[in-house]
C-alpha cells in the first residue's frame, strides 16, 4: 500500500524544520509499504491539489498530524481526501484531546476515519495493518494487554535514516546561493535544521501546557548511544553534501534530569558528534555551571527558555512558580559568557497583567545579554488545566477558537485589562523588540565578539521578526532590508575592511563558523 503522511502548513514557519512525527512513523511502518511525506510548510497544497495528488499517486491511506493551531486546515484537507474515498487517520495533540470532534461524534461533521490517541509509536503498525485489511477502528489507544495506558519506553528507538531521507525541501539556503556557498569554509550549500528527540515527558504541569497531560509525567529517555549515532549520521550527511546541519532537540525540557543530560552531552563530546544545536531548558535548571559548560562544549548555541512573565504572581497563577524572575539575568549571563544565547518566551494576557506589561518586560530584556525575545498571548488549549479553569468560570469568549483560528488573538478575557489591550501589548512587544533600533542595539551589544556572532544575532532577529510580522514574499523582505540598511552596511563594511584597530579574521570560515540561525520555538 502507498501511504501518505501529511502535515498542514501553519502560514508562518515555512520550511524551517521538518516535523519529527512523520519520519518516526515512516520508520515504524511495517515492511512492504511505501510511505510518502508532505509537509505543507515546505510544499503548500490546497484541498483540490492534495485530493488530486492522492488520486494520482494511488494512495491507500493518509495520516494527518496537527497542533490545535492548524487543526481547521487539517480538517479541510482530511475532508477533501475522504471525498476521494481514501481513509484518513489523524493523530497528534489536538485530536488526542478532542477525538469526538475529529470523528464527528460531537454533533459536527466527521473529518477522520480513525484517530490515534497519544503517542502512536506502538499503534501505528497496527493501524497500517488494519487499513490494509479494510478494517480500521475508530480509535487507537496505546494500551497494554491489561487495557492500561502504556507509553513507549524510547529504548529501543527506531533508526531514522537521515542519511538517505530526501530533505531537498528543507534547505534554508536560497537556491541561487548554493554553488557559491558550497565553497565557503566547510560548505554552506545547504543549511538544514533537523528535529531530534532525546526524551519525552515533563512533570512540571504548567497550567497552559499540553505536554504533561499528553506525554505524561513519566519521563523517558533514549539511550545516549542512539542519540549520538543519530548526530553522527546527520554530521556525515552535512559533510557529504558540503552543507551545515543544526539540530533542534525538541524535548520539552532537555535538562529535566540534569545528571542524564550531562552524561549525554559528555558522550556527544567524546564521540566528536557535536553539531550546532538548540534546545528548550527551563531557567531553574540552568543554575548549574557544569551543565552550561557542557552545553557550550557539545555545540549548544541557543537555549529556548519559557520565561512567560517577569511577575511572580502571574507565574504562580499558571503553576510555574519554579520560574524565578530574579534569576533570569544571571542565567542569561551564565550562558552568554559561554557564547550561548537565549530565545526568551513571554506570555501576555495573564491574570495579573495590566496595561504597560510589554514595556515593563522590555525594560528588563534590554538589560540582559542580547537574545531573541518572543511574545504570545495566554491561550487556552483544549484539555489543559487553563482551559478547564476558564471554562468553569465562564471566561472563554471563543470556546472553540481553533475552528476559526486567528493568530495572536485572545480566546478569553484577561482579569486586569481588556482583550484589545492585551493584543496591543503583544504588538508593542514585537514592534519594540524587532524594530531597526532594537536590532542595531542587539548587534552592537556584541561589539567585542567576532563578526560571526553579530551576523548571527542579526539574521536570527530578522527571521524571528517573521513570527509576528508577515515576512512572506520578496517585497516584505526587501522592506525589512531597507529598514535595517545601516546595520547591514556596518556588518558588510566590517566583513570587507575589518574593524578599526581590532585584528580582522582573514578566514571566511572563521567568520561563518558561528552563524547558526535559530528557529522559533515552542513551549
Ligand atoms: C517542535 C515543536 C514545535 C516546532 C514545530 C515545527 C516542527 N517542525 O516540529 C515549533 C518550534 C515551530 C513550534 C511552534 C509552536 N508550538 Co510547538 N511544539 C514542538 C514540540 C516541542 C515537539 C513536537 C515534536 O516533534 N514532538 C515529538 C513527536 C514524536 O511527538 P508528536 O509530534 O506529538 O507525535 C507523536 C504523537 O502525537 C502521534 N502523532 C502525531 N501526529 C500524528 C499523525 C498521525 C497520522 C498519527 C497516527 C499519529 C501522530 O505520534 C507521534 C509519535 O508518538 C511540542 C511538544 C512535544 N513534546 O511534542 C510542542 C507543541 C506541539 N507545540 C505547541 C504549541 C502551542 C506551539 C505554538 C502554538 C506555541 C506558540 N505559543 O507560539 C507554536 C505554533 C507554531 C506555528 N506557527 O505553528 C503545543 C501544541 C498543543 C496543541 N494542543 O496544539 C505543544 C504540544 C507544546 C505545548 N506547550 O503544549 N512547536
Ligand atoms: S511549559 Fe515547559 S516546563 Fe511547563 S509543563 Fe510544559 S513543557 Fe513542562
Amino acid at each position: 500500500m502507498r501511504i501518505l503522511l501529511y502535515n498542514p502548513d501553519n502560514g508562518v514557519t515555512r520550511n524551517f524544520m521538518p516535523h519529527l512525527w512523520m519520519f518516526l512513523l515512516q520508520s515504524l511502518t511495517p515492511p512492504g509499504h511505501e510511505v510518502l511525506l508532505i509537509d505543507g510548510n515546505a510544499h503548500p497544497m490546497d484541498e483540490a491539489q492534495i485530493a488530486q495528488y492522492v488520486r494520482d499517486q494511488n494512495i491507500g491511506l493518509v495520516g494527518i498530524g496537527a497542533m490545535t493551531r492548524m487543526i481547521a486546515k487539517a480538517y479541510r484537507i482530511a475532508d477533501a481526501i475522504r471525498a476521494t474515498g481514501v481513509p484518513v487517520v489523524m493523530g497528534g495533540p489536538h485530536v488526542t484531546e478532542l477525538a469526538d470532534e475529529a470523528l464527528g461524534r460531537d454533533g459536527g461533521p466527521r473529518h477522520a476515519d480513525a484517530v490515534a490517541l497519544g503517542e502512536a509509536d506502538a499503534t501505528w503498525p497496527q493501524i497500517v495493518n488494519d487499513a490494509v485489511r479494510g478494517q480500521l477502528k475508530e480509535i487507537y489507544a496505546p494500551v497494554d494487554a491489561a487495557g492500561k495506558e502504556s507509553k513507549p519506553s524510547l529504548k529501543p528507538y527506531p533508526v531514522i535514516p537521515w542519511d538517505k531521507i530526501d530533505l531537498t525541501q528543507f534547505n534554508l539556503v536560497p537556491k541561487v546561493f548554493f554553488p557559491l556557498l558550497k565553497k565557503v569554509g566547510e560548505g554552506w550549500g545547504t543549511f538544514r535544521i533537523v528535529p531530534v528527540e532525546s526524551g519525552r515527558g515533563c512533570p512540571y504541569g504548567c497550567e497552559f501546557c499540553t505536554v504533561t497531560g499528553f506525554f505524561g509525567d513519566s519521563i523517558r529517555f533514549r539511550t545516549n548511544e542512539s542519540v549520538v549515532n543519530e548526530l553522527l549520521l546527520l554530521k556525515a550527511r552535512a559533510r557529504k553534501e558540503k552543507g551545515q546541519i543544526a539540530v533542534f532537540f525538541i524535548d520539552d525540557n532537555f535538562a529535566i534530569n540534569v545528571k542524564r543530560t550531562k552524561s549525554l552531552l559528555k558522550d556527544i563530546i567524546a564521540a566528536n558528534a557535536q553539531v550546532h544545536w538548540v534546545a528548550q531548558i527551563s531557567a531553574n535548571l540552568l543554575r548549574d555551571e557544569e551543565l552550561c559548560d557542557l552545553i557550550a562544549a557539545s555545540g549548544g548555541k541557543w537555549v529556548f527558555i519559557g520565561m512567560e512573565s517577569i511577575d511572580p504572581t502571574n507565574l504562580k497563577d499558571v503553576n510555574k512558580g519554579f520560574n524565578k524572575p530574579g534569576e533570569y539575568a544571571g542565567v542569561l549571563e551564565r550562558l552568554a559568557k559561554r557564547n550561548v544565547y537565549a530565545i526568551t518566551s513571554f506570555i501576555f494576557g495573564m491574570d495579573n497583567d495590566t496595561v504597560g506589561v510589554a514595556e515593563r518586560t522590555l525594560s528588563q530584556v534590554r538589560t540582559w545579554p542580547p537574545g531573541l525575545p518572543i511574545f504570545g498571548l495566554l491561550t487556552p488549549l483544549p484539555a489543559t488545566p487553563l482551559y478547564k479553569r476558564l471554562e468553569a468560570t465562564g471566561r472563554l469568549t471563543r470556546p472553540r477558537h481553533w475552528q476559526e483560528f486567528i493568530p495572536f488573538a485572545m480566546a478569553h478575557t484577561p482579569l486586569k485589562m481588556s482583550i484589545d489591550e492585551a493584543h496591543a501589548e503583544v504588538k508593542y512587544g514585537w514592534s519594540h523588540a524587532y524594530g531597526p533600533e532594537a536590532i542595531a542595539q542587539a548587534v552592537d551589544s556584541l561589539g567585542d565578539q567576532p563578526l560571526g556572532y553579530r551576523v548571527n544575532i542579526f539574521l536570527a532577529r530578522l527571521c524571528f521578526r517573521g513570527i509576528y510580522f508577515s515576512m512572506m514574499g520578496k517585497l516584505a523582505w526587501l522592506k525589512v532590508v531597507a529598514q535595517n540598511r545601516e546595520t547591514i552596511f556596518k556588518l558588510v563594511k566590517e566583513a570587507v575592511f575589518g574593524r578599526g584597530t581590532r585584528p580582522r579574521s582573514t578566514h571566511l570560515e572563521e567568520t561563518y563558523e558561528e552563524v547558526v540561525v535559530p528557529v522559533p520555538a515552542a513551549e
